[in-house]
Formats: C-alpha cells, sequence, structure tokens
C-alpha cells in the first residue's frame, strides 16, 4: 500500500492528518505538483483523473478520493487499539 500525494494538497493532506491521527505508517509517493507530475504519463496509469492523492492498495487497486469511506476503512484496518489509544491522548 501506499500513497501518492503531496506536502502542498490540501486533500492530501487531509489524509496523512488521518494516518497520523490513527499512528498509520505508510510509504508516501510524492508528486510534485509544481512539475505538473500528476499529468505524466505514468501517474495517469495509477490514477486516471490525474489528480492527487490516490491510494494504491497491495491488490493493485486504487482509491481516487481522499474521503472514501473505503479508503478509511481499509486504513483503519492498519490501526491497533495501541494507536487508537494514543489518538486521544
Ligand atoms: N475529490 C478529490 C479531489 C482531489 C484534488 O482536487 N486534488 C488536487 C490537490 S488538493 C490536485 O490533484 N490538483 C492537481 C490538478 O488539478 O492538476 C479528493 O478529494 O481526493
Amino acid at each position: 500500500m501506499r500513497l501518492h500525494q503531496s506536502p502542498f494538497a490540501p486533500n492530501a493532506r487531509r489524509v496523512r492528518m488521518f494516518l497520523a491521527e490513527k499512528g498509520i505508517e505508510i510509504p508516501f509517493n510524492f508528486i510534485d505538483l509544481a512539475k505538473l507530475d500528476q499529468k505524466s504519463e505514468a501517474y495517469g496509469a495509477v490514477n486516471a483523473f490525474q489528480l492527487i492523492p490516490a491510494l494504491e492498495l497491495d491488490d493493485g487497486s486504487v482509491i481516487a478520493e481522499s474521503i472514501s469511506p473505503r479508503a478509511l476503512r481499509r486504513l483503519s484496518s492498519l490501526s491497533s487499539p495501541r494507536n487508537w489509544a494514543r489518538a486521544f491522548k
């Protein structure tokens, strides 16, 4: 699983905040919006909408929506009760 994202994109930030609160660490792939990386053919093969964020799952499927119930479920499943306890401190 990995998250295609940029530190400067608000929709990607929303997902990173969710991950941080749950204490989940997954690899990030930096997409440079200033260089129009999101418009590249390679990234278009990941997310046909050519927007970030995109969550690439281990089965090869991609969730291309920051507020996605499916993404929240998949990411929540990585979160342990200990992480939850830390989130509410
Ligand atoms: N509905 C999408 C919108 C994603 C979106 O608009 N992403 C912006 C960054 S926050 C983007 O990729 N912009 C690049 C572009 O428009 O080329 C979501 O919430 O994930």
